[in-house]
């Protein structure tokens, strides 16, 4: 019989008779599956089952402990959620309208966890504030932040940046790692020990499973390349799960967050960039455009070498696709307006008789 101790389960509360402890490590289509002294078992919500529908944040997640009617012949039924020690929630605007107004949604993504792996990747789309911006939610998850630099693999030297980490947030453990080459992996051991959740958070495409993978020894969840062009994830993970690794830790696999992504680019690029932004500021013309003019301080910087070519035009790169983002956001607004207008319009002419179909 499977002792749910290892999965990190403690009795804080005397298990009424004829229910049943276990841990939930999958929510897919409705369908809950749990860790119990008796296996994994297939599970709903009991008809009974009461949640805030405003709220949903008492709704079963990913990393609950929960009291089942275990049902040997089909889905056992969650009857109750054991008191959280950690959650980690985000705001869902996905727009449920509740009466006339718009609520945000509280969304659970998961919970008992002892560490929060903030993971980011090495490669030029790195940025500082980012990490910092996760760091925020993750000190309030009741979760002890860790911040893993992932894809050592794809840069010369990352020393640089791992200073600049852990210069920003001096609190915070910061380590190095590649899933490919194994680099940094056994560093990790020190969270990794039995009975203890990690779970991974990160925008899509830093290889959160690729590190899942890597602890697990085996491919347990699929990886997917991300866009060459503009390094961005494809939200290949798109459910959240547990795994037991080898080391006897559990490790909650988390689909990268789209909110944290496109839209926030130009913040994102000014605290990325702030060294090449600070250029402008010593250009002759405070129109410069960087090309030709002279008096211009980046064409300076990139001729003496303080600014390197591939940085520059990183920085270009992601000012283009931010701005045609931006451009196609307002030309999406732009259109609705055109075609309210138009709506309008046809409708006034049509009142006069003078539109025909
Ligand atoms: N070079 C290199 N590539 C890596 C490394 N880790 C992951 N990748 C690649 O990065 C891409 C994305 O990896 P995933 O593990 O799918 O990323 P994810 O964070 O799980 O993404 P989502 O599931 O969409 O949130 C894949 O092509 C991986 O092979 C690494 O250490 N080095
Ligand atoms: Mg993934």
């Amino acid at each position: 019989m499977m002792d749910l101790k290892t999965y990190g389960y403690t009795e804080i509360e005397e298990i009424p008779e004829g229910l049943m402890p276990g841990r939930i490590t999958e929510f897919r289509r409705e369908l809950f599956t749990v860790m119990t002294l008796r296996g994994e078992v297939s599970a709903v919500l009991k008809g009974a089952f009461y949640y805030n529908v405003e709220t949903r944040e008492d709704f079963p997640c990913v990393g609950d402990f929960v009291l089942l009617q275990y049902n040997e012949g089909g889905n056992s039924l969650i009857v109750k959620v054991l008191p959280r020690s950690s959650k980690f929630s985000r705001a869902d605007y996905s727009g449920h309208a509740v009466g006339f107004t718009k609520t945000v949604l509280e969304q659970v993504v998961a919970t008992n966890f002892d560490y929060v792996f903030i993971l980011s990747s090495l490669n030029w789309d790195f940025n500082v504030t980012r990490i910092m911006r996760y760091l925020t939610q993750a000190r309030q998850s009741g979760g002890q932040p860790v911040v893993i630099l992932t894809k050592t693999d794809l840069v010369e030297d990352y020393n640089l940046t791992l200073t600049e980490v852990t210069q920003s947030i001096p609190d915070v453990p910061v380590h190095a790692i590649c899933s490919h080459t194994g680099q940094g992996l056994n560093e990790l051991g020190t969270y990794l020990i039995p009975g203890k959740t990690v779970v991974f958070l990160g925008m899509s495409g830093v290889g959160k499973s690729s590190l899942l993978n890597a602890l697990m020894k085996k491919e347990v969840m699929k990886v997917q390349s991300i866009r060459e062009v503009d390094s961005r994830g494809r939200h290949t993970t798109t459910h959240r799960q547990l795994f037991m690794l080898p080391s006897g830790a559990m490790v909650i696999d988390t689909p990268g967050m789209r909110e944290l992504g496109l839209f926030d680019a130009e913040e994102g690029i000014r605290g990325g960039f702030a060294d090449v932004e600070d250029l402008f500021t010593q250009c002759r013309f405070t129109d410069c455009r960087h090309q030709t003019e002279p008096g211009c301080a980046v064409l300076t910087a990139l001729t003496d070498g303080s600014l390197v070519r591939e940085r520059w035009e990183h920085y270009l790169a992601q000012q283009h696709e931010n701005k045609f983002v931006n451009d196609k956001t307002s030309y999406l607004i732009d259109k609705r307006a055109r075609n309210k207008t138009k709506a309008i319009w046809s409708k006034q002419t049509r009142k006069k008789g003078g539109w025909k179909n």
